[in-house]
């Protein structure tokens, strides 16, 4: 039986809802005959979520960690490729901290890749009609910090873990931005877990950038 650890973060910017909790705790107490889903909620706090999620780590000897966070404005589930060892915030964490061009660890690799089959994931997501993409950047901001740490953390285990950004929920979304609604953001969720568990290998398909 795997256990697949799914987390979302809490509002942040002064928002009063994030789309990746609201997602992630609809999926509380999934489970069949392969595998297991426990949910948790990060705090949006430099240092502080890292810590909790090597915490969870410890706690729940995940088989999957699938980490996700809002990407207000993006139109698609982004499958998130790489995390890079910097922090720049261009607005405050929920603590008040600011950092810049700051390592998360010092001395640790440029960037680690996602050990979730991303490409895999992108397709099982697209097969239901959700749009869908490999993203090239998780930004410099909190997700990217717990991407990062994740990877920092499980690196050299078979532990496969990654991130996914989601659109903003149709509420939280002004004229003009695109979002996505509860249903199809829970819906592309299980289809991340789905492939994380059945893709033994990510496929090879195109899901570049060009820019
Ligand atoms: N999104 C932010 C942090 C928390 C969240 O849900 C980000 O993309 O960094």
């Amino acid at each position: 039986m795997k256990t697949i650890l799914l987390t979302g973060f809490e509002p942040f910017n002064k928002a009063s809802i994030n789309p990746s909790w609201e997602a992630v705790k609809e999926l509380k107490g999934w489970r069949n005959g392969e595998f297991a889903v426990e949910v948790r909620q990060l705090p949006c706090v430099f240092g502080l979520a890292n810590r909790v999620m090597a915490g969870l780590l410890e706690e729940l000897k995940p088989d999957v960690v699938i980490a996700t966070g809002q990407a207000g404005g993006r139109p698609e589930l982004s499958v998130e490729r790489v995390a890079i060892n910097v922090d720049d915030a261009s607005i405050e964490d929920n603590d008040g901290q600011q950092p810049v061009d700051a390592a998360i660890v010092e001395g640790g690799p440029a960037a680690y890749f996602s050990t979730l089959p991303i490409k895999a994931t992108v397709r099982e997501m697209r097969e239901r009609g959700l749009r869908a993409g490999v993203s090239q950047t998780a930004g410099t901001f909190v997700c990217n910090h717990v991407f990062y740490g994740l990877l920092h953390n499980t690196a050299n285990t078979p532990v496969r873990a990654g991130f996914i950004h989601v659109p903003f929920l149709p509420e939280q979304a002004g004229k003009g931005v695109p979002s996505m609604t509860l249903d199809e953001i829970v819906e592309g969720l299980r289809a991340a877990v789905i492939a994380s568990v059945s893709a033994e290998t990510d496929i090879a398909e195109a899901g570049g950038a060009t820019h």
